[in-house]
């Protein structure tokens, strides 16, 4: 980095914000591609637009007590980052995982300012969650949760003010009995205050399937602008929640064969073709590990994960679908995938890949769609739920499939004109961030000093 404006906010967001290595690396990646911008705009460093973008306008911190099925209080603290209301009420997802802490949720708060920049939407960044753990939980210790949770988060959202949603450990389920409650301490249905509802009650058709769609589609427009295409290609993709699920789904509708998913346990591999309704019925309906594939496919081979570095890296494939956690994706992995002839690795997940691992894959001439761009289907979806609910009308499947699709063409086409146009054609991780960069700036510039 030579510009020293960039170089100067730099030290202070790590000096301001210590032992939050998430929210720097996040913060790290995006200055280092915004350089361009920032040698046309010398005035962005008297506007202190930097400064200005990095500190979150609010964080939530709140204590949630509840009961469990023994009787025994427990107390998980809870956050909320409204990071940035810029171009649209505060929007984002909620995770509940052990290791959601502060730097966590700012890493993803400050990445949904850019994801949803891109969407072209109305749509301000925000994150949030819990350090509950959900697994081995009944049902209504999920409930009894999600009903403390909200008892709290009520006070600081509304359809226009902070828009949440799901993310790792919420999902469909969780958010209903959060709609629930806030319906109830509000005495009034508010239908756009939370996306990713169930369909019987104000969600969108489309909106599970999104992420998963969007990122496919994502590849789809990245393969084709280097004359190539999924038909026939070998993907890998790890995790097997919402996110991985459903690019598996769209991944086979285009003629790839999926061979390989995971848990945070291990992976699995089935030179078959993955069986995907299996998966649902393990996942979603049983919410069991992964290894139970292999009751029913004696011939496909589950590896238990004994490092950092995830076994399913190791797997030979043509796209790798990162779609579990952040730095899921290692140098040592990159290297193995390169070693083994990867392609395109499309980031499901936010974060996936770890700065090293970003920089290598693009140094072996590896197409890289970056998450904020590529998994951005999920939210501009969302974004798509709360108009419906604005509406007090629904559209059909496939009318939000194909706005889902035109907005994912659109993200593509805008990371590889900036990628063009700012001298690093092909570099869409540069181009995403230039392209939402440069909409957010100016947005600062006309909104004045708030
Ligand atoms: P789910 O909870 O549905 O699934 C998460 C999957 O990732 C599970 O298979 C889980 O395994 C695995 N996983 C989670 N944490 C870890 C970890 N620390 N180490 C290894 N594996 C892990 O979440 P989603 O599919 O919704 O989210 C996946 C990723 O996609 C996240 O990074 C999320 O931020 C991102 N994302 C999600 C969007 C959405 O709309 N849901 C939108 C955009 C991005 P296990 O069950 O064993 O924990
Ligand atoms: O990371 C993400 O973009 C999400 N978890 C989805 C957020 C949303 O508001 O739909």
């Amino acid at each position: 980095m030579s510009n020293a404006y960039l170089s100067k906010v730099l030290e202070q967001v790590k000096q301001n914000n210590p032992n939050e290595p998430e929210f720097l690396q996040a913060v790290k990646e995006v200055l280092s591609t915004v350089e361009p911008v920032l040698d046309k705009h010398s005035e962005y460093e008297k506007l202190a637009i930097l400064e200005r973008l990095v500190e979150p306008e609010r964080i939530i911190i709140f204590r949630v007590p509840w009961v469990n099925d023994k009787g025994e209080i427990l107390v998980n603290r809870g956050y909320r980052i409204q990071f940035n209301s810029l171009i649209g009420p505060y929007k984002g997802g909620l995770r509940f995982h052990p290791s959601v802490n502060q730097s966590i949720m700012k890493f993803l708060g400050f990445e949904q300012i850019f994801k949803n920049a891109l969407t072209g939407l109305p749509i301000g960044g925000a994150k949030g969650g819990s350090d509950f753990d959900p697994k081995g939980k009944s049902d209504t210790e999920i409930m009894h949760f999600c009903q403390s949770f909200m008892a709290e988060l009520y006070r600081h959202i509304g359809q226009d003010v902070d828009v949440p949603a799901g993310d790792i450990g919420v999902g469909a389920r969780e958010i209903g009995y959060m709609f629930g409650q806030y319906r109830k301490i509000r005495n009034a249905y508010e239908g756009g205050v939370l996306t990713g509802k169930a369909i019987c009650y104000g969600g969108s058709l489309a909106r599970k399937e999104a992420t998963g769609f969007g990122l496919i589609f994502y590849v789809r427009e990245m393969l084709k602008a280097h004359k190539d295409s999924l038909q026939g290609k070998t993907v890998t993709i790890s995790g097997s929640g919402n996110v991985a699920i459903y690019a598996a789904q769209k991944a086979m509708e285009y003629g790839a064969k999926v061979v390989a998913m995971s848990d945070s346990n291990g992976c699995i591999y089935d030179y078959k073709g993955i069986d995907l309704d299996l998966i649902k019925q393990i996942k979603e309906v049983e919410r069991g590990r992964i290894s139970e594939y292999l009751n029913q496919h004696y011939d496909a081979i589950y590896t238990e994960r004994t490092s950092e570095d995830s076994p399913i890296w190791e797997i030979k494939t043509d796209i790798a679908l990162p779609c579990a956690t952040q730095n899921e994706l290692t140098l040592n992995s990159a290297k193995k995938l390169v070693e083994n002839g990867v392609l395109a690795v499309g980031e499901g997940a936010n974060m996936p890949c770890t700065q090293e691992a970003t920089d290598y894959l693009l140094e072996k001439g590896v197409l890289v769609a970056p998450a904020k761009a590529a998994n951005a289907g999920g939210v501009a979806t969302s974004a798509i739920e709360m108009s419906q609910n604005s509406m007090r009308f629904y559209y059909s499947f496939e009318e939000v499939e194909a706005k889902l699709d035109r907005i994912m063409v659109n993200i593509f086409k805008a990371c590889r004109e900036n990628a063009e146009q700012y001298g690093c054609p092909g570099n869409y991780v540069a181009g995403a961030n230039l392209a939402a960069f440069k909409k957010l700036a100016e947005a600062m510039v006309a909104q004045g000093v708030v």
